[in-house]
């Protein structure tokens, strides 16, 4: 056996010691706090929301309130927090960003298809309370429905993220920067960065929008481009990287207004078991 080969088992050896053990938690069995009376769970987002270090989680919901519920994780296992007391449609996505600059990670998530809206949800850290709500705010309210997905991201090379949010009503990527004062502004400005077709096939004719959304540098060409990808690559550690088929580059574009095109990355047709697979990318045009 050469030494190559003893190196590589070795390696799989310590990766296979290094395999965490799963547990199987259910709400059914009295393991984890029912998080409300909705049958549907549209979004599940990841993040320390209480800054201890450990990871926490939060789902949303669009049948009955509330539309939003924290599992906080304690020592003793999973605690129940309402973000959002009130009925809220929300659609799958979600996105985390420390919004408003104070060090905690804000929430973002939009309306489904019954609704015109996107909000962000103020982390009222460290003053927490199961059963007080989290003050929201309005980023768009107005417009076409359903805003499927999210993400931040420095798609401007503008040293700091801006948020991209699919609006499938208006088959429409918009991206909007933070604004100075994110808890005073309601709406956000925002602008369309991509109309159009996005690699939808649908679902024997329904459905034919295109979802999911992902951040990443793709087509970085020159030394500028590569300095500003840099900062987006840094940028977008801390976002939230979505599933996929439409993604965006972070390379720097021109003022405001400017749209960008979609490339198509995989033409296969649409098969089961094919669904993590990037379809289209949304560049910098
Ligand atoms: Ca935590
Ligand atoms: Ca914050
Ligand atoms: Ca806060």
């Amino acid at each position: 056996m050469n030494h190559c080969l003893l190196s590589f088992l070795s390696l799989l050896t310590s990766l296979a010691a290094a395999e965490p053990k799963w547990s199987h938690l259910s709400s059914k069995n009295g393991e984890l706090p029912t998080p409300g009376e909705s049958t549907q769970q549209t979004g599940a987002l990841v993040a320390d929301l209480d800054r201890d270090g450990v990871n926490d989680f939060v789902l949303s919901f669009r049948q009955v309130a509330p539309a939003l519920v924290w599992y906080r994780r304690t020592n003793n296992g999973w605690e129940r927090y309402v973000i959002e007391k009130d009925f809220l449609t929300v659609e799958a996505g979600g996105a985390v960003y420390d919004i408003d600059g104070d060090g905690d990670a804000d929430l973002v998530f939009g309306g489904d298809w019954q609704s015109k809206e996107v909000w962000w949800w103020e982390n009222p850290y460290p003053k927490f309370d199961p059963k007080t709500a989290w003050k929201r705010h309005v980023i768009k309210k107005d417009g076409a429905t359903q805003h499927h997905d999210q993400t931040f991201g420095d798609f401007k090379g503008a040293g700091q993220p801006q948020l991209a949010f699919w609006n499938q009503g208006a088959k429409t990527i918009f991206l909007a920067d933070i604004p100075a004062d994110p808890r005073q502004t309601e709406p956000w400005p925002c602008f369309a960065m991509f109309s159009g077709r996005a690699g939808e096939r649908g679902d024997q004719g329904k459905f034919l929008y295109a979802e999911g959304m992902a951040a990443a540098d793709i087509d970085a060409t020159s030394a500028a481009a590569h300095q500003q990808s840099r900062r987006a690559r840094s940028a977008l550690a801390s976002a939230r990287v979505a599933k996929t088929p439409a993604s965006s580059t972070a390379r720097a574009i021109p003022a405001s207004g400017a749209m960008w095109t979609a490339s198509a990355i995989d033409t296969a047709p649409a098969a089961a078991g094919r669904s993590g697979v990037l379809r289209t990318a949304v560049t910098a045009s």
